[in-house]
């Protein structure tokens, strides 16, 4: 295997405009490779450090040319001369020579872009497509998508409080023919929105972004939208939710500051949930239903509603093995939402997707909502065989380049290709269906 010799880092925008970083690796045989990195808005407290030069003569202060010139001299000279292939060895090189437990050294960002171009360039090198280089599952599996389709929370100009409504293929019989149905699905659902003399415009992760009544309305669209495309909502596509908590969680209460200013306790909201699962049994997902910060809220719900619906953790896990490990250990959540820069190297990441496995926890992989057209995040889902990614709605760009990925993917893979489906969600089959069963 030719071994690193140069980094070369670009600082290039993302999907909202912020400066992000390109990482280039080449091989001593020449290989070349890029990655790029992506950012997120909702972020957890603890995620690894995202480095941004601070100089508000730059784009605001969120200029990356610190983080280029760590990857251009100290990460260049620290990995100059080592095997792409050992992914291991080259992430342990660079969270040592970060030393900082959070990276705030040399920025997880920065990190990340070194870590993920030298296993693009190691597949490239050995001749491989990347999911084909980073597998660790016995069989191929292409995951079912979550679409989201309505933004609300930080990542639309709305008066929705919940972040993401998202739908998902659960019944088709390949991923061509879900994205198919998803895709149908949120064409049905703009011609609903216009008609109703709502707002097309689209938010952050490509979603509709309209000015709806009440959060409850959305599901409401959402599930009319279904139909209209001719689909069963529940059984050919589910609705998964990230009320992103964390974000309008605020001492001690949930506050819907941008619908009706309404206060909820922690078992309010968790009643709230289970008023939503009972009304709409169609909800198959809920994903930071709770805010990071109430860890008893946490435990609560998941003692309530963990073996009814998947309860995925993100601002609490944060890609994190350690944080993981602590929350599986307090009984939180029965998934972990994956995503690479929160943590800042692909074996941190392979790890927390192994200890998810381990502990029959789900893990779906996941896209920030500020996003470039790297699409590794696709083949990082097959290489894993999780079954599940998000990674936005059936517009803009840098979302569809996943889709367009896992597309791909699946013709590559040919008579090979099995689509996750429902398979993620079996051991939660049947409280789906009767509804009255959720009432106590
Ligand atoms: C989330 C993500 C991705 P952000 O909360 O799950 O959808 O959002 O990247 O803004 O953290
Ligand atoms: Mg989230």
């Amino acid at each position: 295997m030719a071994e690193i010799q140069k980094l070369e880092a670009l600082e290039i925008l993302d999907s909202r405009g912020n400066p992000t970083l390109a990482v280039t690796v080449t091989l001593a045989d020449g290989t070349k490779a890029t990655a790029k990195v992506p950012s997120g808005a909702s972020t957890g407290k603890r995620e690894a450090v995202e480095l941004r030069d601070g100089d508000k003569a730059r784009y605001g202060g969120k200029g990356v040319r610190k983080a280029c010139a760590f990857v251009e001299g100290e990460m260049q000279r620290a990995v100059r001369g080592m095997d792409p292939c050992d992914q291991a060895a080259l992430d342990a090189r660079l969270c040592s020579l970060d030393g900082t437990p959070n990276k705030a050294q040399l920025g997880a960002n920065a990190i990340l872009g070194v870590s993920l171009g030298a296993a693009r360039a190691a597949a490239i090198q050995r001749g491989v497509p990347l999911y084909a280089h980073l597998v660790s599952a016995s069989e191929f599996l292409l995951p079912t998508p979550m679409l989201n389709v309505l933004n609300g929370g930080r990542h639309a100009d709305n008066s929705v409080d919940f972040q993401e409504y998202m739908i998902s293929p659960v019944g088709a019989p390949s991923f061509q023919d879900g994205l198919r149905s998803a895709v149908e699905t949120f064409h049905a659902l703009k011609s609903l929105l216009h008609a109703k003399g709502f707002s097309t415009a689209v938010g952050d992760e490509g979603g509709f972004a309209p000015q709806l009544k009440s959060n409850e309305q959305a599901v409401e669209l959402i599930l009319e939208a279904i139909h209209k495309a001719g689909y069963k909502p529940g059984e050919d596509i589910a609705v998964m939710l990230d009320p992103a908590a964390s974000e309008f969680y605020d001492d001690g209460a949930y506050v819907f500051d941008k619908s009706d200013n309404s206060k909820h306790t922690p078992a309010e909201m968790i009643a709230f949930y289970k008023d939503w699962l009972r009304r709409y049994p169609e909800i198959w997902s809920l994903e930071d239903g709770i805010g990071e910060e109430d860890r008893t809220g946490w435990q609560q719900i998941t003692k309530e509603l963990g073996d009814r619906i998947q309860l995925v953790g993100d601002d609490n896990f944060v890609t994190n093995p350690a944080l993981f490990r602590e929350g599986i250990r307090d009984r939180i959540a029965n998934a972990i939402l994956i995503k690479l820069n929160q943590i800042g190297t692909v074996t941190e990441t392979l790890e927390c997707i192994a200890i998810a496995k381990e502990n029959g926890y789900g893990a779906v992989i996941s896209h920030r909502s500020g996003e470039t057209d790297d699409t590794s995040i696709a083949d990082l889902a097959v290489a894993t065989g999780v079954g599940q990614i998000k990674t936005g709605s059936a517009s803009r760009g840098e979302r569809i380049a996943k889709y367009n990925r896992l597309l791909e993917i699946e013709k590559d893979l040919g008579a090979k290709a099995r689509y996750a489906g429902a398979t993620p969600y079996a051991r939660w089959k049947g409280s789906h269906k009767p509804a009255e069963a959720l009432v106590k």
